[in-house]
C-alpha cells in the first residue's frame, strides 16, 4: 500500500490525537494540513453519516482573517457576490476570482463585525492573493491566518448533539447564520453549515488548546446517539453536488462554468477585481458548465485525473469526481460539459481507466 510520509509541512490539527484514537484509515492534504478521508470505509462512513451524527476534523478549512476599517472593502474586491446586504452573524458562500474572472477559491465568508471577517477557505493559498491586494492598494486592514480550526457536527442527529453541549439555543440557528456559544468559559462561533447535505453545524474553534476538550465533550455527549468520528464523504458530496476546488474547478474556470452564477451579482459587486472580465460571461453565459452525470455499469475506480467525456469520437468534456452510490445504485459523477451536450438526458461515453462507459447527463444532483 502506498503511504503518505508525514512531516511538519503536512500540518497536524488540534484534533489529530482524537482522529488517530478513532482509527483514521486515510488522509488527504488540504491547505498543507491533514484532512481525514476514511474511518471504517467510505461506504460505511456514508451510511453512518446519513443515519446518525459525526464529528469532523475540518481544521484544514483555514481562516483568512481581515481586520480593520478596510476589511469590508477588501472582501468585496475578492468576490463578484454583492456583500452590501450582508449582516454580522451571516455566512455567505462566495466565489473568489482573479482579474480574469478565474476561480481562486470557493470559501465561506463569515462576517463577524463590520471591520472583522473570516474567509473559510478551500484548498488554495488564498492568503497570498489577499495580502497582495491589501498591500498593493494600501488598504487599512490586517490580513493573517489566526489559530482557528473548524470542527463540524454533521448528520440527522446533529441538532440533538449540539444542544447537549451548547444548549437548546443552538437549535434556533438558521442555515448559514452563526451565534456565539460558551464552552468551558470560552466564546466560540457556531454556524449552521457544513460540507454535507445531512444538516449540522460548524464550530470555529479559536485556540488549539480547547480542541481535544471539545472533541471529548462531543463524543461523550453523543454516546447514545451513536456519534462517530467522520470526515467529508466523497459519495455524499458528489450526490449533493458540493464542489471541490482543485478537483472540480481551477483558476481556468469562471464561477458561471462552475454553476456558481447564482452566487454572483456581477453588475452590483462594485470593486470586485474580476468584475470587468466577468461582465462579459455574465451577459453571454458560459459555453461549458458543471453537470451531474450518471456513469452506468459496475463501480468505477477512484477518479484521480480527468476522464474524457465523449460524444461519438468527439471530446465534449471531462469527469472530475466520481464514486459508486449505494443509495442511487449508479456511479454518481461531476463533469464539465460543453453547451452542445449539456442538456439533461444526453447520452455520452466516459473514458474511465477501466475502459469506456455509457453515461447520462442528469437534470439535477441526486439530493
Ligand atoms: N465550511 C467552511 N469552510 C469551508 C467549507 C465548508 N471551506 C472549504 C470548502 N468547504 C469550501 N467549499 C464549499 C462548498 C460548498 C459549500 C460550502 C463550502 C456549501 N454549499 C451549499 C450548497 O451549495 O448547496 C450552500 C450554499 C448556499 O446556499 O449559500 O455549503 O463546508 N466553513
Amino acid at each position: 500500500m502506498t503511504q503518505l510520509s508525514l512531516s511538519r509541512r503536512l500540518r497536524r490539527t488540534p484534533f489529530s490525537a482524537g482522529v488517530e484514537a478513532a482509527g483514521v484509515k486515510a488522509y488527504t492534504v488540504y491547505n498543507h494540513m491533514l484532512l481525514p478521508t476514511v474511518f471504517r470505509s467510505v461506504e460505511e462512513d456514508y451510511r453512518h453519516l446519513k443515519e446518525a451524527v459525526q464529528i469532523w476534523d475540518v481544521s484544514c478549512e483555514r481562516q483568512v482573517e481581515l481586520r480593520g476599517p478596510d476589511a469590508g472593502r477588501l472582501m468585496q474586491m475578492l468576490t463578484p457576490r454583492d456583500l452590501r446586504g450582508m449582516l454580522p452573524g451571516q455566512c455567505y458562500y462566495v466565489p473568489i476570482v482573479d482579474e480574469t474572472g478565474g476561480m481562486l477559491n470557493d470559501p465561506v465568508a463569515v462576517k463577524l463585525a463590520e471591520d472583522r471577517w473570516w474567509i473559510s477557505i478551500a484548498d488554495s493559498d488564498l492568503l497570498y492573493w489577499v495580502k497582495g491586494i491589501a498591500y498593493g492598494y494600501r488598504l487599512d486592514v490586517l490580513v493573517d491566518e489566526p489559530d482557528v480550526s473548524p470542527l463540524a457536527i454533521q448528520g440527522p442527529r446533529a441538532d440533538a448533539l449540539a444542544a447537549r453541549v451548547f444548549g437548546d439555543g443552538v437549535k434556533d440557528l438558521r442555515f448559514f447564520r452563526f451565534g456565539h456559544f460558551d464552552f468551558q468559559g470560552r466564546d466560540l462561533v457556531v454556524a449552521r453549515s457544513g460540507y454535507s447535505k445531512q444538516g449540522g453545524f460548524e464550530i470555529y474553534v479559536e485556540g488549539g488548546d480547547i480542541g481535544m476538550p471539545l472533541w471529548h465533550a462531543l463524543m461523550e455527549a453523543g454516546r447514545d446517539l451513536d456519534v462517530h468520528a467522520g470526515c467529508p464523504n466523497l459519495i455524499e458530496r458528489i450526490e449533493s453536488g458540493l464542489l471541490s476546488y482543485g478537483n472540480d474547478m481551477t483558476d481556468d474556470n469562471t464561477p458561471h462554468e462552475c454553476g456558481l452564477g447564482r452566487f454572483c451579482n456581477t453588475h452590483t459587486a462594485i470593486g470586485c477585481v474580476g468584475r470587468d472580465a466577468l461582465l462579459r460571461v455574465a451577459q453571454e453565459g458560459p459555453v461549458r458548465q458543471i453537470r451531474p452525470i450518471a456513469i452506468h455499469g459496475a463501480p468505477v475506480p477512484p477518479c484521480d485525473c480527468y476522464w474524457p467525456v465523449l460524444a461519438g469520437d468527439q471530446q465534449v468534456g471531462h469527469i472530475s469526481s466520481a464514486a459508486w452510490s449505494p443509495d442511487f445504485n449508479t456511479n454518481v459523477a461531476i463533469g464539465m460539459v460543453r453547451m452542445t451536450h449539456w442538456t439533461a438526458e444526453t447520452e455520452l461515453d466516459v473514458l474511465t481507466p477501466d475502459g469506456p462507459r455509457a453515461a447520462t447527463v442528469q437534470d439535477v444532483f441526486w439530493n
